[in-house]
């Protein structure tokens, strides 16, 4: 962006920012006005001065993104929004944090015009940004690999706070950050010293900025002017340099005061998340040389300045799309993969990539699912990902591929655009880092750990459903059947704590054919997904004999009918599947005719109507019994009063799988006393 010289309306812009964040909070009586009063100067310098945006296309593609990260601030955003020309207007502002407005208390991707990312709890967006900043190599080596344009180069801009930097995930992904060497990352960190219960050092002492250091990054200071209000030369000074560091990721410790130039609050943990009251604003407007008086004031001659953004925005805009038909012409291949990206469209007939596995052979799940992966990966450019650090474990490594690593990675194998990602043993910054990847836009990622440690991720993934965009984590290890790891790696109540998410699917494919369609559904449906993937072997089913896998498709489907009238239904997921067909041959031979029923993604199976799950599970047969090695939690919606679950409702231990399966009560013979059980509780 090209910068004029800082002029008295600028100065009257900040001026006026920072009076939209005290009245906006004012007015409806809470909300965190502190921080947006102190960074409005930053955030109007970045949005003015340096973002390479056009305000009237939120989704063009030569963007630069910005990331607060400290989402309790979202008034740092939404006034900028609006003095940019985003859509906003100030009876947005007037309505902040009431519902339907379009300024919620945190700001919200999807809803609010200009927001990339949700942003709320702390550490997130950084991993996200990270991600974001990850997707744009990614996506420049798709498109533009030996950089004969400028056009998918860009940058992303992150403010964050101190708790943004004392939550893990940043420094996991700000770690990662480093060893990628992303030169278009940079962040502004606001050293205000406060947070709710006061001075961050009661809890924050250590050198953040050696520790950015340490982590690889470019690390510039800017002190405070003597009254304690932000250095705005300075930083921008430091933010040009942080334009022009191309080679590694920018980090620039800003010192500030929160809620200046406020005469009471300012300096204070109570101005974090407190309304300033009625006088505490007029004296802080008298101040900033505002009539005290007067609220929500935005003076035309203000607003006609700032909305200049859109003019600049339009012409460099209009530049980018001279070169971006140059480049469409030169580039017919790349062009036209781009306009499928854009277009969300999948390639026709992509489908057909996908293995098909002949019955008679066991396969882990896992297995098939790298192998699914593999497949996808050969027609889908876009689809790439990693582990954190168990890609074996995982079968997540797109076979061929290159490792994403920078330039200047002396590791064997590495690519600036390769397609698979090493996370390091940093589960939650990988889910904020998919996160961040499928919302930059072109790409579909995937990430795997083992299902245990969904925990250490379930921030990003519950984001991830919020946001309602396509990120896939593969979790593998999905029960006891991992056997000798023992309980602290046996997930228990994982699979139902999951399914708890909204807008969250999770699957549990029964054999390798069931993964397979899973993960064309997956591919297809583009929504938030999480896999449960079996360690161990599992037969792979005969579909001459049993329902065909497409039934996966649909959640819940009859995979093996009962031989008469069913008098009893076995539903099932996983490895479960197999137990209950079994079991089911076992209750034949007493002349009870079972229905086996494989549930695969309960998420997916509600969405269908309720013709269809009438049909798989009638209302008329109560005998019900549900076989899943996980908390039972859950399943009595299935099951009804009659119904019997057979679960596992403690931790697991350290043997075989066998043996556990076997102790713990996952045999044929204990389904099929269940279903006697449930048989007559029915008929009670
Ligand atoms: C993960 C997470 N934990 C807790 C919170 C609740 N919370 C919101 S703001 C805040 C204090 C943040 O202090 P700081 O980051 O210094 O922000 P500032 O006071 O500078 O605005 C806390 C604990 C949160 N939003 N996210």
């Amino acid at each position: 962006m090209e910068r004029s010289t800082w002029s008295k309306v600028d100065d009257e812009a900040v001026v006026i920012a920072r009076a939209l964040a005290m009245d906006s909070v004012q007015k409806v009586g809470n909300g965190h006005p502190g921080t947006a009063m102190a960074l409005a100067p930053v955030a109007y310098t970045l949005f003015q001065r340096f973002l390479k945006h056009d305000p009237t296309d939120s989704s063009w593609l030569g963007r630069d993104r910005f990331v607060l990260s400290c989402g309790h601030s979202s008034l740092t955003l939404y006034v900028q929004l609006f003095l940019c020309g985003y859509g906003l207007s100030l009876d947005d502002l007037k309505s902040f944090r009431t519902h339907h407005s379009l300024t919620p208390g945190h700001p919200e991707y999807g809803h609010t015009n200009g927001v990339e990312t949700t942003t709320g709890p702390l550490g997130a967006g950084i991993s996200n940004a990270v991600g974001m900043a990850m997707a744009a190599r990614y996506e420049k080596g798709l498109l533009d690999p030996d950089s004969e344009t400028q056009l998918f180069d860009h940058n992303i801009w992150v403010i964050c706070s101190d708790g943004d930097l004392e939550e893990g995930v940043s420094g996991e992904a700000s770690s990662l950050a480093g060893t990628q060497a992303l030169g278009n990352l940079k962040m502004i960190y606001d050293d205000n010293r406060i947070s709710i219960e006061g001075d961050t050092h009661l809890a924050f002492t250590e050198d953040v900025a050696g520790r950015y250091r340490a982590y690889g990054w470019n690390v510039l200071e800017v002190k405070p002017l003597p009254d304690g209000n932000i250095d705005r030369v300075a930083l921008e000074e430091a933010m040009i340099i942080a334009e022009s560091t191309t080679d590694r990721p920018t980090f620039i410790r800003m010192h500030s005061t929160i809620a200046w130039p406020a005469p009471h609050a300012q300096g204070t943990a109570e101005s974090h998340g407190s309304a300033l009251g009625a006088d505490e604003i007029a004296a802080t407007k008298v101040l900033l040389g505002l009539d005290p008086a007067v609220s929500f004031f935005v003076p035309d001659h203000v607003l006609a300045h700032t909305r200049q953004i859109i003019n600049r925005g339009q012409a460099l805009r209009a530049t980018w799309e001279n070169d971006f038909e140059r480049w469409q012409a030169k580039n017919p291949e790349r062009a036209a993969l781009l306009e499928r990206l854009r277009s969300k469209d999948l390639p026709a007939g992509w489908e057909k990539v996908l293995p098909e596995f002949p019955a008679g052979k066991d396969v882990a799940t896992r297995a098939a699912s790298g192998k699914v992966i593999s497949a996808i990966a050969t027609i889908l450019p876009e689809f790439w990902g990693g582990s954190a650090d168990l890609a074996g474990s995982n079968n997540t490594t797109i076979s061929g591929s290159k490792s994403f690593l920078p330039l200047s990675s002396a590791m064997e194998g590495a690519d600036p655009y390769g397609r698979l990602i090493h996370f390091g043993i940093r589960e939650h910054a990988m889910g904020g880092i998919l996160n961040g990847i499928a919302l930059h836009g072109l790409t579909k990622p995937f990430g795997g750990t083992f299902l245990v440690f969904s925990d250490y991720m379930r921030g990003s993934v519950r984001l991830a459903a919020l946001m309602n965009i396509p990120v896939t984590f593969v979790w593998t290890h999905d029960s006891i059947g991992l056997g000798e790891d023992g309980p602290t790696h046996q997930p228990v109540e994982h699979l139902a704590s999951l399914r708890l998410i909204p807008n969250l699917a999770i699957v549990r494919p029964a054999d390798a054919n069931e993964t397979s369609i899973a993960w064309r559904e997956v591919i297809t449906r583009s929504k938030p997904t999480g896999f449960a993937l079996s360690r161990q072997n599992l037969p792979v089913l005969d579909r001459a004999k049993f329902a065909s896998a497409e039934g996966t498709a649909k959640g819940a489907y009859v995979i093996s009918e009962a031989k008469g009238a069913a008098q009893v239904l076995l539903i099932a997921t996983g490895s479960e599947v197999s137990l209950a067909i079994a079991a089911q041959e076992l209750l034949e031979q007493e002349g009870i005719h079972a229905r086996v029923i494989s549930a695969p993604c309960l998420e997916w199976f509600e969405e269908t109507d309720m013709a269809y799950q009438e049909s798989v599970i009638p209302s008329s047969v109560k005998a019900r019994v549900s076989i899943e090695a996980g908390v039972t939690t859950g399943w009595r919606e299935y099951v009804g009063d009659a119904g019997i679950s057979i679960g596992l409702n403690h931790f697991g231990a350290s043997a075989s799988a066998g043996t556990l399966f076997q102790e713990f009560g996952f045999t044929n013979e204990a389904v099929v006393f269940a279903a006697k059980e449930s048989i007559a509780k029915a008929a009670k």
